[in-house]
């Protein structure tokens, strides 16, 4: 079985983060070890969230699973508690990788043109440089945009996601993905840009007129799993689309739907049938 360790916080209420790259990554039959980066009671777009940094947990449980001789597939951050847990995200590939694991960055950290609570320029660019270090990351325009102090333009059409790609290029990541871009006004994807065959790679489906909060973990999550089972980028950057706007579709369906989160656990079962063809 393919292992995994994702590195993000504990939304405890909230669909994002761990608690749906738990299950979605089991669903594609990987072991998925976790290190919690922080614990909050909501994820940050409700009022009043508790908010406990594990930054210090960190260091014993990594040198816990150093003692038992623990490797993976791939690491895969997300959303960090804190400026020193970028350096634990290197220490984790460094300590548990072999030639061939994967090292994947969400930085998750931003969107629709802000950063979320709590998160500064300063730390945006800490993160870019863990980026460029990365073997494939995967932003959004706006974290993009704040990685490379370039402009936010979410209507920029596909000449600027091409240009926003090659300044992530830049940072020095082989493999540079920008998340929820839209080319034209009615379809939503993914475009990829390999720096070393200087290929682009893209993939869209149906644009909704909704969103909604934690597709884009939702997205890294499967996109994640799938380069971590072997499914190659452009046929994983397929699988995570489809399946977020699968999610999406599942959501909007349920007249009593959460405002807070989409609803991904009635779209388990099209995963499963997804990644079995
Ligand atoms: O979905 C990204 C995310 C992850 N974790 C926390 C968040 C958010 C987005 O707002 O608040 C705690």
């Amino acid at each position: 079985m393919k292992k995994i360790a994702t590195i993000q916080d504990i939304s405890c209420i909230g669909k994002c983060s761990l608690t749906v790259a738990l299950p979605i990554l089991s669903a594609m039959g990987i072991e998925t070890a976790v290190i919690p980066t922080a614990v909050l009671s909501t994820h940050t777009a409700f009022d009043g969230f508790t908010f406990r940094d594990l930054t210090s947990d960190i260091g014993g449980i990594l040198d816990h699973w150093k003692k038992e001789g623990f490797s993976f597939d791939a690491v895969y951050s997300g959303y960090l508690g804190s400026r020193e847990q970028i350096d634990l995200v290197r220490r984790t590939w460094k300590e548990f990788s072999g030639p061939e694991t994967l090292h994947i960055v969400d930085p998750a950290m931003a969107d629709n043109g802000s950063l979320y609570k709590g998160f500064s320029q300063e730390f945006a660019d800490e993160m870019a440089r863990l980026c460029g270090e990365a073997d494939l990351i995967m932003p959004n325009l706006t974290e993009a945009a704040l990685m490379t102090h370039s402009p936010y333009l979410p209507e920029g059409g596909r000449t600027y996601i091409q240009d926003m790609l090659r300044r992530l290029a830049e940072l020095g990541a082989r493999y540079s993905m920008l998340t929820g871009v839209s080319p034209d006004p009615d379809r939503l994807g993914a475009m990829i840009y390999d720096s070393r065959d200087n290929i682009f790679y893209e993939y869209y489906n149906e644009k909704l007129p909704v969103k909604f909060h934690g597709t884009g973990d939702i997205f890294a999550s499967c996109m994640a799993g799938g380069m971590t089972i072997g499914k190659g980028l452009e046929e994983s950057m397929a699988i995570a689309v489809d399946y977020t706007l699968e999610c999406i579709r599942a959501t909007t369906a349920n007249p009593g739907y959460n405002w807070y989160g989409v609803d991904f656990e009635t779209a388990i079962p099209y995963l499963v049938r997804r990644i079995g063809r």
